[in-house]
Order: structure tokens, then sequence, then C-alpha cells
């Protein structure tokens, strides 16, 4: 039997699919060849996995990743790591960059996970909203930051289960947004858009799209992945679905898109998952089956995106795509939104 090892070996030389899927549709996100880019073995002290990592450039064109790091409790803290180009050379801070405060912040008693960013330029920093593991349940908490040295936190924002949150850059007639995944017994996980006047109180909640039911890909459990993507037809967004099978869960990739002027009106909708685990490090890991981006960056040519996504909870891995060619997918795969 091949250990993982020798799987990834033969994924990097290959870069194809282990598993013989029909690719019969065009890839929209393409996996880089050095693919993962960053796994345990590059930590700099002892944890046990890296994975779902924001992203955001920094003034100087460094690429920074905020990873999730699990400890080998099981418990997660945050983790910088630095590129020049966005692909390798990562330089990883020494520490853990922000780590659980339960002292101070209860809700964060099991750790902090799934981090996405968004340069706020009202206030000249970067917003982190990252899930705090409570005895509750998930809930959404918010740090400010200048520098991913020192942070502001603001604490838990909406209470649990509540997670897959991101802030929009700017305010809508003086009012933050907040895209946010709540959870509800018996009604399931859609996604969601709040409204606040200071990043600390939060209302006007209102559902934007919800998950498919049925035998869809994306039934029952939907999540904002990375942070939306402004572009002149609408803010894209990419959105995680879970389908729940007999061999446990599948996390695929699709894509909507949110209206400009009012981002809680979905305006499209595609139909099948653009993204999907097929290569080893995708299937194999703490957590097999699973690809889950929480942050891309926009290179210099305005079109191209980095999409960092962890994989399989184990590994972070890079996907490039077009903007470009993602509208045109939509306009030809998606159809205006409909509830279920
Ligand atoms: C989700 C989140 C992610 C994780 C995924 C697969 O619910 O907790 O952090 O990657 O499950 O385990």
């Amino acid at each position: 039997m091949l250990d993982l090892a020798e799987l990834i070996t033969i994924e990097k030389s290959t870069n194809g699919s282990l598993m013989p899927k029909n690719n019969h549709h065009k890839p929209l996100l393409r996996r880089h060849p050095d693919n993962p880019i960053l796994s345990s073995t590059d930590w700099p002290y002892s944890m046990n996995t890296v994975f779902n990592a924001g992203a955001t450039l920094l003034e100087d064109g460094t690429t920074l990743l905020l990873c999730r790091v699990e400890d080998r409790r099981g418990h997660s803290h945050l983790c910088a790591a630095r590129s020049e180009n966005g692909v390798d050379n990562w330089r990883i801070d020494a520490e853990p960059t922000l780590i659980a405060d339960p002292t101070n912040y209860p809700e964060e008693i099991w750790g902090i996970e799934d981090p996405r960013i968004t340069f706020l330029p009202d206030l000249g920093k970067y917003a982190v909203t990252y899930t705090a593991y409570s005895r509750g349940g998930a809930c959404v908490s918010l740090a400010l930051t200048e520098d991913f040295k020192s942070f502001q936190r603001l604490g838990d924002i909406l209470p649990p289960w509540d997670k897959d949150a991101a802030l929009l850059p700017r305010k809508y007639n003086g009012a933050w947004k907040l895209i946010h995944r709540p959870t509800t017994t018996g009604y399931g996980s859609h996604i969601w858009i709040s409204s606040s006047p200071d990043l600390e109180h939060w209302g006007h909640h209102e559902m934007i799209m919800q998950a498919r039911r049925g035998s869809w890909w994306d039934a029952n459990k939907i999540g904002l992945s990375p942070p939306l993507i402004e572009t002149e037809q609408g803010w894209l967004m990419f959105y995680h679905g879970v389908r729940a099978t007999a061999a446990g869960a599948i996390y695929r990739l699709g894509l909507a898109l949110l209206d400009l002027d009012d981002p809680a009106r979905c305006l499209r909708r595609g139909d099948e998952w653009i993204f999907g685990p097929e290569t080893a490090y995708e299937l194999t890991g703490d957590v097999s089956d699973v690809v889950f981006p929480c942050g891309y960056t926009l290179r210099p040519d305005g079109d191209t995106i980095y999409i960092y996504y962890g994989a399989a909870d184990t590994f972070i891995a890079l996907a490039t795509a077009s903007i470009k060619e993602l509208l045109i997918w939509l306009e030809d795969h998606g159809s205006p939104y409909q509830p279920e």
C-alpha cells in the first residue's frame, strides 16, 4: 500500500487526479504544481496540522496567510506565514500569532479557527473574523490589526451556532455588513448577512442564500468560503456545500453573484460545483474529502486570483483562477436565484 508521502509525490509529478475522474468539464480552479504548499513539516514548532488559512496582500505586495494550526490537544490557533510570491519561501512566525484567550474571552475555550481577512480602508486596518469554539458551539469573533502582530479583539459578535463569516470592505449607508452562516436546528445552515454601525452591535439579519435540498451537492448545509470578490457585475461569492453521504461529508465549492448595491440580494447561483476533492492531499488526511478555502489574493493583472484552501484538514494548497472565466461560467451555468 502506498503511504501518503508517496501519494503526494505521485500527485506532484502528474498534477493529475489519482481517482479516475471524468474531466470533460473545463477546470476553473487550477491546482498549483507545488501543492500542497504548506504542511506540518514546514512548522517551526510542535503541532498537528495546518489548514484553512485567511489571506491578504500587505502594502508592500507580500502575501500574508493567517493559517489555522491545530495543536496536539486538538485545539486550534492562528499563525502567520509570509511569502514574496504567494507560492513558496514562506516565513512562518516562530510562535503562534493569535491564540485563544479563554480567561478574557470564555467563548474561545476550545480554540479559534478558520480566519477570513478583509482590509477596511476607512479604518486603515485588517478585520479578522474567525470561529471561536465555545462550550455552546461555534460563534463568530472579530479582531482588528494593522500589522498581524498586535490585535484589538472585539470578542464574539454573533452567538453560537454561527461561523464562516467575513466583512465587506466598506459601509452601506453607514452600516458595516457581515456575511455569516448561522445554523438552526430543524431548518439547516444557510448564508445570511447582518449590519452594524460600529462592528460590535449587529442586527437587520437577512438570509441571502439557502442551501438546496434533496440530492443536490449543496443540500442542507452551505457557508461562505473566502471573503466576497468585487467585480463589475457584482460581488462574486465562493461558497462551500457539504454533501452528507454514507461514507461521510464531501466539501465542495460553488459560485454565486450578489448585488453590488444590495449584497443581501443574490442575483445568480451556479448549478454544478466548480471544485471538489480529487487529489491525494484532498482525499486523505485528518478529515478526508475536504477542500475549504478561507482566503484569496488578487494578482497584479487584476483578473487572476490565488485561492488558498485547506485540504483534508491537514494541508494548505493553492489554486489559481480567472475572475473573467468565473463570471462567464456563472452566466452559462447559473440561473437567477430562487429560494428553495
Ligand atoms: C467545517 C469546519 C472546517 C473544517 C470542515 C471539515 O465544519 O470546521 O474548519 O475544515 O468542517 O472538517
